[in-house]
């Protein structure tokens, strides 16, 4: 049976089909449903256009979740940060428990951590910043593009492996090349292997620089943690952000110089562990 519309209703109609945006689109298919006409030959246009509008509300909803920043997992940065990535059950809650300070959860299921969980480890005053990451699987898990976001950013990974090690490895470094980081320094460790902070410390190839101000001793307690190699701008932008720009200039102490202590070096001057760095700013 042909369904005569009103007029008001091919209005609406119009004004949906020009609607410039989500809203505009939800306000346009509310008005058609009122004028819609009630009757049975109308049931099935009416029911599509229900349908609609419950779509296009939930797309606003999530929209909404989105911009209030939804549920994303994201973690600060501090110093050389190492996560660790493996499959579920695999002892990586506990390895982070066994070397830092943070008290994440540890069960018997899998899929127990599923937030990042940071600690630090800390060895001799020298810090490595660990991130304990919801579990890594073939099946790409929820929030597993978060997970590999993290991991694109971080210096180095822990990777702990289980029961079936050759899969497992296999699964992660597709996913490792997918977000092209399959040339971070990597660490395996089997489920029941708990290093020794120092092997950590070494396995990372960490040197440890100290930093003084000018007229005063070189604090011990806190050194700079770089990668082996690391040069003096490098530190420097450890310390300040706009380094460069403010740099005036810099006394190392240590192996790296070659003619004295307090020897003023150049920017791309590479130090050497335990150096001690001066910095001068304008
Ligand atoms: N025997 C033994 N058990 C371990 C070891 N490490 C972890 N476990 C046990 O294995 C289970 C899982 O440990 P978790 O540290 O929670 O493992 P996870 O990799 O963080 O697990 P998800 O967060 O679910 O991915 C717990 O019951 C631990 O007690 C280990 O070195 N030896
Ligand atoms: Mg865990």
């Amino acid at each position: 049976m042909p369904v005569n519309f009103p007029p008001e209703y091919q209005k609406a109609k119009e004004k949906y089909e020009s609607a410039r945006n989500l809203q505009e689109k939800i306000k346009y298919t509310q008005e058609m449903i009122s004028k819609c006409p009630k009757h049975k030959g109308a049931e099935n246009v009416l029911k599509n256009l229900r349908k609609r509008a419950k779509k296009l509300r939930e797309k606003k909803e999530k929209r909404k979740e989105i911009a209030k920043g939804g549920h994303s997992l994201a973690v600060e940065k501090q110093g050389y940060q190492v996560c660790i990535a493996g499959y579920p059950n695999t002892g990586k809650s506990t390895l982070l428990k066994k070397l830092t300070n943070a008290d994440p959860k540890i069960a018997k299921y899998p899929y127990t951590t599923k937030e990042p969980e940071v600690g630090m480890l800390n060895h001799k005053g020298a810090k490595i910043q660990l991130v304990d990451l919801p579990p890594i699987t073939e099946k790409a898990v929820q929030k597993q593009g978060e997970v590999m976001s993290i991991i694109k950013n971080t210096d180095g990974l822990i990777l702990k492996l289980g029961e079936n090690s050759k899969k497992e490895k296999r699964t992660i470094k597709k996913e490792l090349e997918k977000i092209d980081a399959k040339n971070k320094p990597i660490m395996k460790l089997r489920k029941n292997e708990i290093p020794e902070k120092a092997e950590v410390f070494n396995h990372f190839n960490l040197i440890k620089i100290y930093t003084k101000k000018p007229g005063e001793e070189p604090d011990k307690e806190n050194p700079l943690v770089l990668k082996k190699g690391a040069t003096v701008q490098e530190a420097g932008e450890e310390i300040h952000r706009d380094f460069s720009e403010k740099l005036d200039y810099v006394k190392v102490w240590g192996s790296s110089t070659d003619k004295y202590n307090g020897q003023r070096v150049k920017k791309d001057h590479v130090l050497e562990d335990e150096d001690t760095i001066e910095i001068h700013i304008k």
